[in-house]
């Protein structure tokens, strides 16, 4: 969401993700992935990002439309009333063309993989209940339909430019990471009238079938919900010559929903995506523990996160960031201690 792609901004421009990587992954996928075709659950463990290049990566977050604007051509397609540089909540301008010129810049800075918030078309301008009125500037709030066309973003560029971009990263030796969402579409989207059964209703006790936002949230546990998605995820990641996903609000979709269906099927189309999850929990590392059997390969460590916070950017004791990574540590082993510890600190200047 959007308010976590400001945190993780705000923590620095270019930084090395706070990861937990999922070492036990392989195994517990063995244990737990119930696939009724045996061959296909053995090629599914056989295939996964190599952890040993993904350790080295040093990702730089971009927001395309808070970058650079490349286009400005392309600053009033797509919804009206939505481009207003003078207003936080609406497009500014910036686009993949304008990412793809400055990608120099990028790699000056000693970023080896490039990450961008979601591509998708999104829902035209909305007015929320205070007449407050926002655009999907950010990529969260995707204008589905049904069947999906992979429709960009018109303020962002045309499925070339998006492709230019990729190719372009290439070329700079760096990876092309794509955010990802499945577990909502936006406000008013065309899939909520088209197919309003595909949603949760009623009550919500739990951040699963709880709508974010009152964001409309798919109902995974329909069959036919959770191909439609997964179908989606595959169409992206075949169209487009990405290296890895990062996936929105992990903890807002069932794990079952992530193994049974997601993974399976965007590795089948690309097996060694690095699959990086977002689990925006600072309190507790029982939630990283539920999604490790789904197949990501890691994820955001907000609860090593919260603590270097803590620690050096409210000035308070190091003591809490010491006990988060030894925890972290004890839960997860070596490779969550080493990549949620030195290298954030140092990518960071915070030592
Ligand atoms: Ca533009
Ligand atoms: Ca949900």
């Amino acid at each position: 969401m959007l308010k976590n792609a400001i945190r993780v901004l705000a923590f620095g421009l270019i930084s090395a993700a706070t990861l937990v990587a999922c070492s036990q992954a392989p195994q517990q996928l063995d244990q737990a992935i119930v696939e009724s075709d045996a061959a296909s659950k053995a090629a599914l463990t056989a295939q996964a990002a190599d952890p040993s290049v993904w350790r080295k990566q040093i990702i730089y977050f971009a927001m395309p439309d808070r970058f650079y604007n490349g286009s400005t051509a392309n600053d009033n397609a797509g919804a009206a009333n939505c481009f207003d540089p003078s207003d936080p909540r609406k497009f500014h301008g910036g686009d993949w063309a304008g990412l793809q010129q400055k990608l120099s810049y990028i790699k000056i800075l000693g970023a080896t993989a490039l990450w961008i918030t979601p591509p998708y078309k999104q829902i035209g301008k909305f007015t929320d209940k205070n007449f407050v009125s926002s655009c999907g500037y950010h990529g969260y709030w995707p204008d589905w339909k049904n069947p999906d066309d992979t429709a960009t973003e018109p303020k962002m560029g045309t499925s070339a430019d998006l492709t230019n971009l990729i190719t372009a990263t290439k070329n700079n030796n760096m990876k092309f990471i794509l955010d990802m969402v499945v577990n909502h579409a936006g406000y008013g989207a065309q899939i909520k009238s088209s197919n309003p059964n595909f949603f949760q209703i009623g009550p919500c006790p739990n951040d699963v079938t709880c709508p974010l936002f009152e964001l409309p949230d798919f109902k995974h546990q329909d069959p036919a919900v959770a191909t439609y998605l997964t179908n989606q995820s595959k169409a992206w990641t075949s169209k487009f010559a990405i290296d890895a996903i990062r996936m929105d609000t992990v903890k807002h979709v069932s794990p079952n929903y992530f193994q049974t269906s997601w993974t399976p099927g965007v590795r089948k189309v690309k097996n060694d995506l690095f699959l990086l999850g977002e689990i925006l929990e600072p309190g507790s590392l029982l939630p990283y523990e539920k999604y490790f059997p789904t197949g990501f390969d890691s994820f955001f460590n907000f609860y090593v996160r919260e603590g270097l916070v803590n620690s050096f950017g409210n000035a308070g004791s190091v003591d809490d960031l010491a006990h988060r990574v030894l925890t972290s540590y004890t839960k997860f082993g070596p490779e969550s201690n080493y990549s949620a510890g030195s290298a954030e600190v140092r990518n960071n200047g915070l030592t």
